[in-house]
């Protein structure tokens, strides 16, 4: 008591300006721009903290990602109810975002209502706390005569740090400022509003959003301000939110755009980081709050606390004996005596001094005019560091925002609201000066929401609504694609159908089941220098293969790729075939080996009725192929003829062979459990090896002569005595099944779209290969833009327009569709893609973009899993088997190239062919090695 007495008589002994020796009591709490430039680099390291995934669960700064991911673009529109929770005032509006009204056209109405909390509802149960919500919410309909049976879509400010997955969905992170209701942390608080709602009954409302205050404020300025990328309260509680760059929030996944960040900058300092800037009177604060330890910069800036700080400060001083004489009153001692409203009035312009005098006396203190002057100061000194600190931080975020787009200057436009900025005299200009001073570079503007935060959670609504409607139209257009196991399963047992209609019918079935004249796989004895040619994939290509010594892997290949062009696919049959003469005559020259005269095999990849193993007539043609007078010739003599024609070089054309066979023979060749050729190329078919037994149609097709090979062949097999084990006296031949024409007959109607309707009836052969048609590179992208088409039409893709990139057939390659689809590709790159492709996407076009080519080549990859169970299935019951090991080869740039399609088809045989194990061994050259293995056993028969 004694040095008090002595300090108050020291002070008053000096008679000196009162302001003085408030400045020296609150030293600490004045910051001078070193510190604030400190404090200010510390935020923006908190920042990076809770961006980063490692880092993030022990950041004080949360960062939370909110999932709005762009600022109003005056294209928003509706009618929405929204709440406004957890600032001083609970508040239930009705917005309307009028049609057509575009930015700073004012477009928009509210009507709103404030709805008191009874004082135990902010301590008591979460769920009475939104049963009071859901009421005053039936209320207000109630009130303004809005239509209960109409459902509202409705919009929820919610002013306290969520964790959200989504829009409409957030779970508490914690309860703070005056609110400390029981059982909702870390509940989903949309849930406990729906449910609230629900129990409320007789109110149709759909929750569409949830938003924290400083985004919803945000979005506010923003519908009148197109720079305002951040949100900023400083109300009864303080945080910040701002447009940060999607690639370094990596908590949410996608790396183009933005997404707005709540920073919950209130935090800041719970970890111990801010110790040395807070005072006795910060800590006295917190420890009496709701929260201790929390919030610990909300704490030293918020109006909920400067009067509490104010008070404290004064008490103090009081006891020192440097106020009011040394005395104190009880109303002194009383927490929450002092107001931020009571610092506001203690700092008015011109009746500043006399508010203080009246708020002291109000007190029951006897304040003298210089006691007057200094607990004036006092509240000068508090709300002056809130407004530095809040201005440090708010320098932290812009300037982050300016190094994140690497702009020397940044142009921005910050929304605030809040009761401190709103009704403190001199805050606004304070924060304003100081943020200009630490960042001159920066023109920031500052716009006070005119009208709280709920016009902007409408807005972010209003975009909820209309990506929820995009999503229900893109998943409907979609749903045909996505295939049941069930619709699996009877694809399966058609094909299993069409695979034994074909190997028993005369006359023509959808599923062809050509025999191929090939008996056996090869056994590694195979010797010689053949040439190779291979016709009907996207390139033909011409090789020379040369089998060392009889030695299996001892194998030495050339090759040469050639284009086909269009108008060669589609001319004469002449053309087409001297066209092919020439290309050989090329790679004779470019081996020089043009008086070889070497034995060759014809990979000639379409339905071909073959006779013996040299001749083929071609039954149709199939993918990009309509060239003349070939459907009903035998393709080995038009070859023949062609060579002949030119006159130049001669070829010994040994066998002719589907690539579906030659793919099995090359695979074979590495793995002698490849009994089955797979081709998910530009066009798509099967081969496997069948018991002659099962081959009924043979008999009748070969004749006499024919029966006499089969005699032959079956003597061939016993004197060999190579068989593998387990079938040693099976003889068999290689069936090229043709399955891409199942469907002909209209039994994969129930799974075809109107996309495949569309794109069998422009494709060369209406009606024909509808199986190929769903599952195959070539028409794979035309379904694709066919969706596309839809969806735009729609007004779901490309804001609408119909372009004539849209419009051109094939503008979707195999490859396009695999780049599109790769994981490893960012949004960003796809855009890129889509643009080289002549198609100009936003960052959504280019998400659903990408969806669309997702399900046709899922749906594709499933049907062929579908079609390989059956054939697998049907080599194990062939055999008796309760369990069949078998290796499939494959070939085909959709198999090869596509990032998904494999993986789907071996899963989906995996699924419906539970008793097969099926190893996939794509073909490493082509078909080529195969063709060529095929020509050396025909030719050493020959020989
Ligand atoms: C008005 C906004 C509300 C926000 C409040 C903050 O509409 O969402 O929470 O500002 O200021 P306070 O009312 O806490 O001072
Ligand atoms: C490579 C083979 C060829 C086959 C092609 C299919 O050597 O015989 O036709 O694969 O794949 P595509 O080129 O049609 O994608
Ligand atoms: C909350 C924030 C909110 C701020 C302003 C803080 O206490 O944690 O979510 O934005 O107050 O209302
Ligand atoms: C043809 C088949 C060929 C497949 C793969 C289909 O269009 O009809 O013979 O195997 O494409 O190239």
């Amino acid at each position: 008591m004694l040095a008090v007495h002595l300090v108050s008589f020291f002070f008053s002994k000096l008679q000196e300006d009162p302001t003085k020796k408030v400045d020296r009591f609150l030293y600490a709490m004045r910051l001078h721009d070193d510190q604030l430039k400190d404090i200010s680099a510390r935020f923006q390291a908190e920042m990076k903290k809770g961006l980063s995934s490692e880092s993030n669960a022990a950041a004080a700064v949360k960062m939370l990602p909110t999932h709005v991911r762009s600022t109003p673009d005056g294209t928003e529109k509706g009618q929405f109810l929204a709440l406004d929770l957890g600032g001083s005032k609970f508040k239930v509006l009705q917005v309307k975002v009028r049609e057509g009204m575009g930015i700073k056209r004012g477009g928009v109405e509210m009507e709103e209502r404030t709805y008191p909390i009874p004082k135990e509802l902010l301590i008591g149960k979460g769920t009475e706390l939104f049963g009071h919500v859901s009421e005053s919410l039936k209320d207000f309909l109630h009130q303004r005569n809005i239509s209960l049976e109409k459902k509202h879509p409705l919009a929820f400010t919610f002013s306290f740090p969520c964790e959200q997955t989504a829009l409409d969905q957030g779970f508490l992170l914690g309860w703070g400022k005056n609110y400390r209701p029981r059982g909702l942390q870390g509940k989903d608080v949309v849930q406990t509003l729906r449910e609230a709602i629900d129990r409320t009954g007789g109110l149709d409302v759909e929750v569409l959003a949830m938003v924290n205050d400083t985004v919803a404020t945000m979005m506010t300025c923003g519908f009148d301000d197109e720079y305002c990328e951040v949100g900023l309260i400083i109300g009864t509680g303080t945080n910040a939110c701002y447009m940060e760059e999607l690639r370094h929030i990596d908590l949410v996944e996608g790396d183009e755009g933005r997404m707005c960040v709540n920073t919950e900058w209130g935090g800041f300092g719970d970890d111990e980081s801010l110790n040395d800037y807070i005072t006795e009177f910060d800590r006295d604060v917190d420890a009496a709050s709701n929260n201790p330890g929390k919030q610990i910069f909300e704490k030293m800036i918020s109006g909920m606390y400067l009067g509490e700080l104010v008070r404290l400060v004064v008490l103090k001083m009081a006891k020192l004996g440097l106020l009011f004489d040394g005395r104190v009153s009880d109303a002194l001692r009383t927490k929450g005596k002092i107001t931020t409203a009571h610092v506001a009035a203690m700092e008015e312009y011109k009746n500043g001094l006399k508010n203080t005098k009246d708020i002291l006396t109000e007190l029951d203190l006897n304040p003298s005019s210089d006691d007057c002057i200094a607990v004036q100061h006092v509240s000068t000194i508090v709300s002056f560091r809130s407004s530095n600190l809040a201005a440090a931080g708010l320098a932290a975020i812009l300037s982050r925002i300016k190094q994140n787009r690497n702009l020397r200057t940044l142009r921005i436009t910050v929304g605030v609201d809040g009761t401190v900025y709103k009704t403190h005299p001199q805050y606004p200009k304070r924060l304003h000066k100081v943020v200009r001073r630490l960042l001159p570079e920066c023109h920031v503007r500052f716009v006070l929401s005119d009208s709280g935060s709920s016009k902007g959670a409408a807005l972010v609504s209003a975009v909820a609504q209309r990506l929820a409607s995009r999503r229900r139209q893109v998943d409907e257009t979609l749903a045909p694609f996505r295939l049941s196991q069930e619709q699996l399963q009877l694809v399966k047992t058609r094909m299993r159908a069409g695979l034994e209609a074909g190997l028993k019918s005369k006359g023509p079935s959808t599923i062809k089941m050509l025999p191929s004249f090939v008996y056996r796989t090869p056994d590694g004895t195979e010797k010689g220098k053949y040439l190779a040619l291979d016709l009907g994939g996207t390139n033909f290509r011409a090789l020379l293969v040369n089998f060392k010594k009889g030695l299996q892997h001892n194998v030495r290949l050339y090759h040469k790729i050639y284009t086909i062009p269009q108008e060669i696919m589609q001319g004469t049959g002449e053309e087409l075939f001297d066209h092919i003469a020439q290309c050989v005559s090329d790679f004779l020259d470019y081996m020089g080996m043009k008086n070889a005269h070497l034995p060759a095999g014809f990979t000639f990849s379409f339905p071909c009725e073959q006779t013996a193993i040299d001749t083929g007539t071609l039954v149709s043609w199939t993918k990009g192929y309509k060239a003349t007078d070939c459907e009903g010739h035998d393709v080995v003599s038009l070859l023949r003829e062609a060579i002949k024609r030119r006159n130049e070089f001669d070829l010994d054309i040994v066998a002719v062979v589907n690539d579906t066979v030659g793919t099995m023979m090359s695979c074979a060749y590495e793995d002698p459990q490849c009994e089955i050729g797979l081709i998910a190329g530009t066009g798509t078919n099967v081969c496997y090896m069948e018991e002659l037994k099962n081959i009924e149609k043979t008999e009748h097709k070969f004749g006499k002569t024919e029966e006499g090979e089969k005699e032959e062949h079956m003597q061939d097999e016993g004197t060999e005595g190579e068989k593998k084990e387990g079938d040693a006296e099976i003889p068999k031949m290689c069936i090229n099944t043709e399955w891409g024409g199942l469907g002909d007959d209209g039994s994969l109607d129930d799974i075809i779209t109107p996309y495949d309707v569309e794109v069998n009836q422009n494709s060369l052969n209406p009606g024909k290969q509808r199986f190929e048609k769903l599952t195959s590179g070539m028409y794979l992208g035309e379904v694709v833009r066919q969706v596309l088409l839809d969806l735009t039409r729609g007004g779901l893709l490309f804001r609408g327009h119909v372009t004539e990139t849209l419009k051109t057939p094939g503008i979707f390659q195999t490859k396009y569709l695999s780049q599109i689809e790769s994981d490893r590709l960012a949004l960003l790159q796809v855009r890129s893609i889509l643009q080289q492709l002549g198609l100009n996407s936003t960052c959504d076009d280019s998400i659903i973009v990408k969806e669309v080519c997702g399900a046709v080549s899922r749906r594709a990859a499933q049907l062929c899993g579908a079609g390989m169970a059956a054939v697998v299935e049907k080599i194990r019951e062939n055999r008796g088997l309760d369990h069949l090991n078998i290796t499939v080869g494959v070939d085909g740039a959709l198999y090869k190239l596509h990032p998904h399609f494999a993986g789907v088809l071996q899963e989906t045989a995996r699924i419906l062919a539970p008793q097969c194990n099926v190893t996939f061994l794509p073909s490493e050259e082509g078909s080529g090695k195969g063709a060529a293995l095929i020509t050396a056993v025909a030719r050493q028969k020959h020989d």
